[in-house]
């Protein structure tokens, strides 16, 4: 088995990218055989606690309060609200529950409280508990891990000169220092991007040394074709093609060779043959349910049919590391520091989204 190297250049991973088609597929297909079974697949339900209102310009979201767009905002949910879908999700077969939040960042408090709560509902139904609320401190990691969190997830989103051109509120450091702040911890990271935001595939590269470079390299890596939302700067892209997709998933896996690579958002838009390529190329995780964040998500037994057709098996909660150990809130070694970090706002002019923010304006 080839070792996983950490020194990835743009240039080889874009030739890796622009091979012929059939040599990448197979290449891809024998790094993933090589490291992984490829008949299991890995589960995830997400759950949007928080949905909506966010201050963020992120071109692409459609939680992004300036661009008024469609979606059905809430505050955060309660914790009981919470185990019940915990419990859906198990029942359905899921092996974790990733719990989404518009937020730019997380912020001490009781709602941070309340979150932590309900990692520790979580983790006590013996499922991987997944977190991606925005930008962490190294304590509020600690917390997060502490309560039982298995993963925190934090997306690259697109290689740094792209993330320029989607987002002027926050920085792309900033997200390398909330991964770094995650890995002083046992919380294991996943952290992908989004394709079809009009990058190039040089961008594609940029994104993938950004994350193979990283040592360790995240432990699972989200692949998010865009969902083009109504509102947002990005409603108007064209929706990427299956071959891009598959492309990026393999290039992913022959970069990543350990990583659990997920088909993420945009398989409403894929046929199944086209999933059965991605899965085939190295993708070893998908989300189930019919929503993702805000936007559809195929049917979970569009998906078990699928399985059925394909024969995969969904992967066994903690099969990759142990259950973390909750630790009661009473017992806790960490408290809230309130500390208020520095995250940056760059703050410069990305034409199409303060285009889409004026003519989503509400009439007057
Ligand atoms: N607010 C937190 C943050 O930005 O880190 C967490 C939630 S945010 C919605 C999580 C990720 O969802 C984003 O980083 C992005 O990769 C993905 N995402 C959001 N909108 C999307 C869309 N329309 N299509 C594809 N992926 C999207
Ligand atoms: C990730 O990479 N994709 C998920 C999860 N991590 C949080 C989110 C996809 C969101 C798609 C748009 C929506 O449903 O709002
Ligand atoms: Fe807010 Fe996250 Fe959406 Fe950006 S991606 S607008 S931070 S919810």
């Amino acid at each position: 088995m080839a070792t996983t190297r950490h020194n990835w250049t743009k240039e080889e991973i874009l030739e890796i990218y622009n091979k012929p088609f059939m040599d990448l597929l197979y290449e891809a297909a024998t790094v993933h055989r090589q490291n992984h079974d490829p008949n299991t697949v890995q589960v995830s339900t997400l759950l949007s606690i928080k949905t909506g209102g966010c201050s963020e310009d992120c071109g692409y979201c459609p939680q992004a309060a300036r661009y008024h767009t469609n979606i059905e905002g809430n505050d955060l949910m309660s914790v009981s609200q919470v185990k019940a879908q915990a419990m859906r999700a198990k029942e359905a077969g899921s092996s974790r529950v990733c719990m989404g939040a518009a937020w730019r960042n997380v912020k001490d408090g009781q709602e941070f409280d309340d979150v932590l709560e309900m990692v520790r509902t979580i983790n006590r139904l013996d499922l991987e508990v997944c977190c991606t609320l925005g930008m962490i401190t190294e304590n509020q990691a600690k917390r997060l891990a502490e309560a039982g969190l298995y993963a925190y997830n934090h997306n690259l989103d697109s290689s740094e000169e792209y993330y320029k051109e989607v987002i002027s509120t926050r920085g792309y450091q900033d997200r390398l220092d909330t991964i770094e702040n995650v890995r002083k911890t046992a919380v294991t990271v996943c952290s992908g991007g989004i394709i079809g935001m009009g990058e190039s595939a040089e961008d594609r590269a940029g994104m993938l040394v950004a994350l193979s470079t990283l040592n360790p390299q995240p432990e699972s890596v989200p692949i998010n074709a865009l969902v083009p939302v109504e509102g947002t700067p990005m409603a108007e892209q064209q929706q990427v093609s299956i071959w891009e997709m598959v492309r990026m998933i393999a290039t992913t896996r022959i970069v990543m060779p350990e990583t659990q690579v997920r088909l993420s958002a945009g398989r409403t838009q894929m046929s199944r043959e086209g999933q059965a390529m991605c899965f085939f190329a190295g993708a070893n995780s998908i989300f189930a349910g019919d929503k993702l964040l805000t936007t559809p998500n195929p049917d979970v037994n569009e998906d078990m049919e699928m399985f059925k057709t394909l024969g995969l098996n969904p992967q066994k909660p903690f099969v990759k590391k142990a259950q973390p150990v909750t630790v009661d809130a009473e017992k806790s070694e960490y408290m809230a520091l309130g500390e208020k970090p520095r995250w940056t706002r760059p703050g410069h002019i990305i034409e199409r989204n303060l285009a889409a923010q004026e003519k989503s304006k509400p009439k007057a």
